[in-house]
């Protein structure tokens, strides 16, 4: 058994960790967690009391992370502002969250010499275009395009600066894109279920023609743990489960699963300096550490996931109209 302080586990993919841990290892959680707009205490009703702790604070504030961080095994670092969009309307959070926060969790994780694993996102190496045969690798130059993806690029290396200087005993994965349940109705995939769900059209930006690598939250969930448990220190690991979709594609799913015609969209205003194309490489992590990804049916993997949203309006519905109102603000 092993203590796991979990950064971020009220959020879409902490959360869905924290269920996957509890279920698949007898370890026990700490989650420590700002509770923004993105965090739900909903996404973690219900688990047992005996192997899991909430605590409400942030990740900048050092006298908080310093006691956490000297009582626990290992710091699954997952807290982070996420949203590209909401990052090019108010870039500061992501500095102070992003930077900051990884910052005053790595100094607590080497003074008190703990196990770190910092989660990141492919968007740090830029983007692809759509017919490059390349695909990321652990070895691709760091080239981010947004305020967010630029603050964790920033926050990536903070942690390899750490463990060169200081000896931090870290590891880092960088993950294309998540889906699954408990994913915010601001993010691509629940937004236009919940808009279907509303009546109201799926807004696809610019063309369509963005491809992102999708992964399930579950496959995520397990290659971190394959990590802390095997992962070499100081090295990091791609993520990715070949799951590559133009954004077209995905939308024209959703409607088939939903029941409507295959052409009930809208076309807005484009993403600005929006990435075109996302593709991981995750050879290093499946021949190294010998980990597979479970959920290759994405199709399937769909249904399941507007059934939930469907099954469970109580979680997103207090979200939903603050959030399309902004969008409306912004054209999208
Ligand atoms: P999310 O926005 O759903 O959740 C973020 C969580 O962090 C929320 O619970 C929020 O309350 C918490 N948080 C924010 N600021 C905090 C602070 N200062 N102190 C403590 N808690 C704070 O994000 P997500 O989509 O679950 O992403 C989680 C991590 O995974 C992020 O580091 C992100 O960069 C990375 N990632 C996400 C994806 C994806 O597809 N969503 C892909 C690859 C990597
Ligand atoms: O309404 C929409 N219409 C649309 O076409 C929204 C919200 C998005 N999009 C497009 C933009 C992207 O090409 O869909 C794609 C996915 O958008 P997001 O869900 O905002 O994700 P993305 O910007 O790709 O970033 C996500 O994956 C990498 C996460 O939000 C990041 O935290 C993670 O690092």
């Amino acid at each position: 058994m092993q203590k796991l302080l979990v950064t971020g586990g009220a959020g879409f993919i902490g959360s869905n960790f924290v269920h996957y841990v509890l279920e698949n290892t007898d370890h026990h959680v700490t989650v420590l967690d700002k509770l923004t707009y993105a965090g739900n205490v909903e996404s973690l009703a219900g688990l047992p009391a005996d192997r899991f702790t909430l605590v409400q604070g942030d990740i900048c504030d050092a006298a908080v992370v310093d006691g956490l961080v000297a009582g626990t095994d290992v710091v699954v670092h997952y807290a982070a502002e996420s949203h590209n969009d909401n990052s090019l309307h108010d870039p500061r959070p992501f500095l102070d969250t992003n930077i900051i926060g990884t910052y005053t969790l790595i100094e607590a994780a080497r003074k008190h010499n703990k196990r770190f694993h910092h989660i990141s996102t492919d968007e740090v190496y830029g983007d692809l275009e759509l017919d490059d045969p390349e695909r990321f690798t652990e070895n691709t130059p760091y080239n981010p395009s947004s305020p967010y993806s630029s603050t964790k690029a920033g926050s990536d290396l903070l942690v390899r600066a750490w463990v060169r200087s200081f000896g931090l005993q870290a590891t880092i994965s960088n993950c294309s894109n998540n889906y699954g349940p408990y994913q915010h109705v601001e993010k691509f995939i629940p937004r236009q279920i919940t808009n279907v769900i509303d009546g109201i059209r799926p807004k696809l930006y610019g063309k369509g023609e963005n491809v992102r690598d999708w992964i399930h939250a579950n496959d995520h969930s397990s290659a971190v743990l394959a990590i802390i448990a095997k992962g070499r220190i100081g090295e990091t690991y791609l993520i990715g489960a070949d799951g590559e979709k133009n954004n077209k594609d995905v939308v024209e799913l959703i409607l088939k699963h939903m029941g409507q015609a295959p052409d009930a969209y809208d076309h807005v205003v484009d993403r600005p300096g929006h990435d075109m194309r996302y593709a991981i490489d995750s050879s290093k992590l499946r021949d190294e550490l010998g980990w597979e990804p479970k959920f290759s049916n994405f199709d399937a993997g769909i249904e399941d996931t507007i059934a939930w949203y469907r099954n469970n309006e109580d979680w997103w519905r207090p979200q939903k109209a603050a959030t399309e109102a902004k969008y409306k603000e912004q054209g999208q």
